[in-house]
């Protein structure tokens, strides 16, 4: 089995709290800051504690990952200090390229370089539970760490409560691994090594102490709201039957591949479901193939486009079926939204003025076959999963450049949207006409790459 009491608890299951901090670090005196981490690895959140409700601090969950610089900081060297992970060795800043931002223009300037060292998560019920908190790690590991910039997530309120800032249900789909917990219909059940270094199924070569940890990828990422519902409300998908306003919900969940409240299109094609968005048996219980068949036909688009964010995320049926024998391309999602609500003015102009978004975040036991890949090789991949789909809609991007993207209509397949990405855009592209410039979404704000270390690992070798 699994070492439930060593494994930190976000990984595998998430903290699912209403409030959560990003909390990024430098390490300015490693003996001290070591000193420190070690008295306080009892208050580090295991997946123990989650899953049975006994955390040490009860009002806030609390975990710690590392980045490469992080970890030459704290004093590994050579095979010890290598993960074997070239995306996590290299940080975020130098996968830019790969994963396809428009360069750094729209990062948040502290993740530009390789400056942080870690990031504590910090999750509750109550903001005032992370405040007091940090506060006490503040006093207590004083001058050994430097803080070079947090960020708040909050669940949004109700009605939206587990609503990603579109407006669409998130944390449906995870995998799970074989023999930890019992697979809902339809939750993809990949190796253990899959998502958890060192296991079964993680075929790398690691150092020992990296057993029972996983890469953390942190994403800051920015969306635009109100330019996002202009964009629906100026092409609703024009159908008899369907007023304007199903019209341009029935494009965004095509664009997502699930209604807002969480119901897969491929089972609910036209309308939306709450019913079945609400009923974790029946809303992830879908392979985008006929039932009985284990190959998707992928010249029919009618229930859901090839480049549907799920669809490009996580192909099910697609691949071929089994999954796990088809892709070892799974993550395992734990963030949570950032920012406010729109706000009235937002909404008459059509313009976001504040920044909100999605704080994410994903766990994986390789990042070229995990966040890397899903990015670069399938949502940026116009030609995936064959020639002509175009990019993912909401997370696909160009470099800034223009993105086809077609099987959005039902009415008419070859139809292709082109949608552009980032605010780049303005500055690179000045043609595009003022509809496209309305069509940006979501704009990378940047991150870093991190591990998360298991609690004997952060006992014996990284406070050593
Ligand atoms: Fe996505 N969204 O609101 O449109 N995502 N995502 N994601 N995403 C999912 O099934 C969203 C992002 C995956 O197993 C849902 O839990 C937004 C990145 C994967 O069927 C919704 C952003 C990457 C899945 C969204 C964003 C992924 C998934 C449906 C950025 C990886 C599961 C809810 C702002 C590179 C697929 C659910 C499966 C689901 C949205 C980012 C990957 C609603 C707004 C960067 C693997």
């Amino acid at each position: 089995g699994l070492n439930l009491n060593d494994i930190q608890g976000d990984i595998l299951i998430g903290m699912r709290k209403p409030v959560e901090l990003f909390f990024f670090f430098s390490i300015a005196n490693a003996t001290a800051f070591k000193k420190q981490l070690k008295a306080n690895l009892p208050l580090i959140t295991t997946t123990m504690q989650i899953l049975s409700n006994t955390t040490a601090s009860p009002s806030t969950l609390v975990n710690i990952a590392f980045s490469q610089t992080g970890l030459t900081a704290l004093g590994l060297t050579g095979a010890a200090n290598n993960l074997n992970d070239s995306a996590f060795a290299a940080g975020q800043v130098n996968d830019v390229k790969n994963l396809s931002d428009p360069g750094t223009v729209n990062w948040v300037p502290q993740f530009v370089g390789t400056k942080i060292h870690g990031v504590v998560l910090l999750g509750s019920d109550k903001q005032a539970n992370i405040d007091n908190t940090l506060a006490s790690l503040k006093t207590k590991f004083g001058n050994s760490v430097n803080e070079l910039y947090s960020l708040k997530g909050a669940m949004r309120p109700a009605p939206n409560k587990g609503h990603e800032h579109f407006g669409f249900l998130d944390g449906i789909s995870n995998p799970t691994i074989t023999g930890f917990q019992d697979p809902k219909p339809g939750q993809a059940v990949v190796p253990a090594g899959e998502i958890l270094v060192g296991l079964p199924g993680d075929n790398v070569t690691r150092p020992a102490w990296a057993k029972d940890g996983s890469f953390l990828v942190f994403r800051q990422l920015k969306q635009l709201v109100p330019e996002f519902n202009k964009f629906l409300a100026d092409n609703p998908i024009v159908e008899p039957g369907l007023s304007k306003k199903q019209g341009s919900d029935l494009l965004g969940a095509r664009m997502v591949g699930r209604w807002k409240s969480g119901a897969p299109i491929v089972l609910s094609p036209m309308f939306d479901d709450p019913r079945l968005g609400a009923d974790e048996n029946r809303n992830n219980n879908f392979t985008f193939a006929e039932p009985g068949q284990t190959q998707s036909n992928l010249t029919d688009q009618s229930k859901c486009p090839l480049s549907a964010h799920i669809r490009k995320t996580r192909p099910r049926a697609d691949l071929g079926l089994p999954e796990s024998a088809s892709s070892f391309h799974h993550i395992v999602r734990a963030g949570i939204p950032y920012g406010p609500e729109v706000t009235a003015v937002e909404t008459s102009s059509n313009k976001t003025t504040i920044e909100r978004g999605l704080a994410f975040v994903a766990y994986q036991s390789n990042i070229a076959n995990g966040f890397q890949f899903l990015q670069e090789f399938w949502a940026n991949n116009q030609r995936f999963r064959q020639p002509g789909v175009g990019f993912d809609p909401i997370i696909g991007a160009a470099a800034g450049a223009a993105r086809p993207v077609n099987g959005l209509d039902p009415t008419n397949p070859a139809r292709s949207l082109t949608l552009t990405t980032g605010e780049h855009v303005f500055l690179i592209c000045p043609t595009h006409s003022s509809n496209n410039l309305d069509a940006d979404f979501v704009v990378s704000r940047g991150g870093e790459y991190f591990f998360a270390p298991s609690l004997s690992a952060l006992a014996k070798t990284l406070t050593a």
